[in-house]
């Protein structure tokens, strides 16, 4: 696959199109994933989130920088949660990052959250992947931290950095949920502000409070302002820290045979979807199927083991 080699090559038009082909589902997905495979495993992945408006973009901007002092190249795929009150995301984040545009050493990708056949999380994997391959040494997701998609988005970085704001004492409990346990680094921004202070006593006390750690390592906190860039470099070194440690431990490691895991058995479980799909004429027979169910002609498991089985007698399971 010609594709495939210019990606690798760093060609900027071949990483956007492989990026097309992923989004799209396009056929030659697979070859194209598969192809690129080999490639991949380099770059280091971070994972920024926090609510809308915290500064997730102004702060990956300053990382960019920095990244660019150290003449890494550096990929952005910011994943757009398309809600109405951060529709101007987009644009917001071009006009942020725009002293990069002409700079080939960076790479800014918007994602739709919504509308992917095999889901968003599938989607950012893909990306990642093209951005590996064609030789990006980082790689930064963005994203809002709402939602079990989401989270699963963000479980594609090797280090989870979650945004939090003065002022804002209800998100964290709104956040508890689900971020606040996988997070490895808790970036208080906008530490210009009143409040800072604490808010990263709150979040020590409910790191304290928590199930006891299971996490290899103690989260880190780090009070910064991304708009008057103070505090900036020691949050990018210490990221990089945490990801040499992370390293270190093993912990990078099993980190990522964990997704591989998941991507492993979510390819699976497509695969498997599309057999029954078309197999048993899923999606037209559901219909009938619901409504012997609601009647009680048919019981749920006794129905769908007697498809089971029907399959198997055929072979064509
Ligand atoms: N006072 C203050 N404002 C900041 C700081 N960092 C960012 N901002 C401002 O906060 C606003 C939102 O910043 P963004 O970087 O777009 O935030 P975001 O988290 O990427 O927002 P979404 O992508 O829409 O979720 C902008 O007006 C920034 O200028 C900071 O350290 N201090
Ligand atoms: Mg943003």
């Amino acid at each position: 696959m010609e594709l495939i080699k210019r990606i690798t090559r760093g060609n900027t038009r071949a990483i956007a199109r492989g990026i097309s082909v992923i989004e799209n589902n396009s056929d030659t997905k697979e070859e194209l994933i598969d192809g690129l495979y080999p490639f991949t495993g380099k770059a280091q992945i971070i994972g920024i989130t926090g609510s809308p408006g915290a500064g997730k973009s102004t702060i990956v901007d300053r990382i960019i920088q920095f990244e660019r002092n150290n003449n890494k190249k550096i990929a952005v795929i910011a994943v757009d949660p398309s809600s109405p009150f951060s529709g101007g995301a987009i644009l917001g984040d071009r006009l942020r990052m725009q002293t990069h545009a002409t700079d080939p050493g960076v790479f800014i990708r918007s994602m739709a959250s919504r509308g992917y056949l095999g889901g968003i999380s599938a989607a950012t994997s893909g990306a990642i992947k093209v951005f590996d391959a064609a030789g990006f040494d980082t790689i930064i997701i963005e994203t809002i931290g709402v939602g079990q998609t989401e989270v699963e988005v963000i479980e594609l970085a090797d280090l989870i950095i979650l945004t939090l704001v003065p002022g804002m004492g209800d998100e964290i409990q709104a956040m508890k949920a689900g971020i606040m346990e996988i997070a490895d680094l808790f970036l208080v921004n906008k530490s210009d502000i009143d409040g800072a202070d604490r808010l990263k006593s709150e979040i020590e006390y409910m790191l304290m409070l928590g199930p006891e750690n299971d996490k290899a390592h103690t989260p880190q906190i780090k009070l910064v302002s991304a708009k008057n860039n103070s505090g900036t470099e020691e949050l990018y070194n210490t990221m990089f820290k945490q990801l040499t440690l992370f390293k270190e431990s093993g912990l990078l490691d099993k980190r990522r045979k964990e997704r591989i895991k998941m991507e492993i058995e979510h390819i699976f479980i497509d695969k498997l979807k599309d057999i029954l799909n078309t197999r048993l004429n899923l999606k037209e027979n559901m219909g009938i199927w619901i409504e012997k169910v609601y009647n009680r002609e048919i019981r749920p498991y006794n129905f769908v083991n007697k498809k089971m089985e029907n399959l198997k007698k055929e072979n064509l399971l």
